[in-house]
């Protein structure tokens, strides 16, 4: 009975560690959350946006089209007329991005 009491603490203690680097990652992008992109006239506005590193960038679409942001290993996926998204940009440099729906649409996050 003991040793079971005490395996169950274990993994309790165990679930907490866990979460915490989720629980920084959170805290950090809330940090400078605030920074938008939308997309309205099939097109992303501001085309070029410049962030502080750990910045939350919320895709907002505003069009009757759906549209996505999709970069290099990240994606808002389909986003329909009052969809949004954030991606948490943390590592500094520069992330161009397209709609996969329409490749005209063309747009950068700069991250400092
Ligand atoms: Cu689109």
């Amino acid at each position: 009975m003991t040793k079971i009491d005490r395996r169950a603490m274990f993994r309790l203690v165990g679930t907490g560690l866990a979460l915490l680097p989720l629980t920084a990652l959170t805290a950090r992008a809330a940090r400078h959350a605030g920074a938008a992109v939308t997309m309205s006239g099939m097109a992303f506005a501001p085309a070029s946006l410049t962030v502080k590193a750990g910045t939350a960038v919320a895709f907002m679409n505003e069009d009757g089209a759906p549209h996505t942001a999709t970069g290099d290993g990240w994606d808002t996926g389909r986003l329909n007329r009052g969809d949004s998204t954030e991606i948490a940009f943390d590592t500094p440099g520069t992330y161009a991005y397209a709609c996969a729906i329409h490749p005209s649409m063309k747009g950068t996050i700069i991250v400092e």
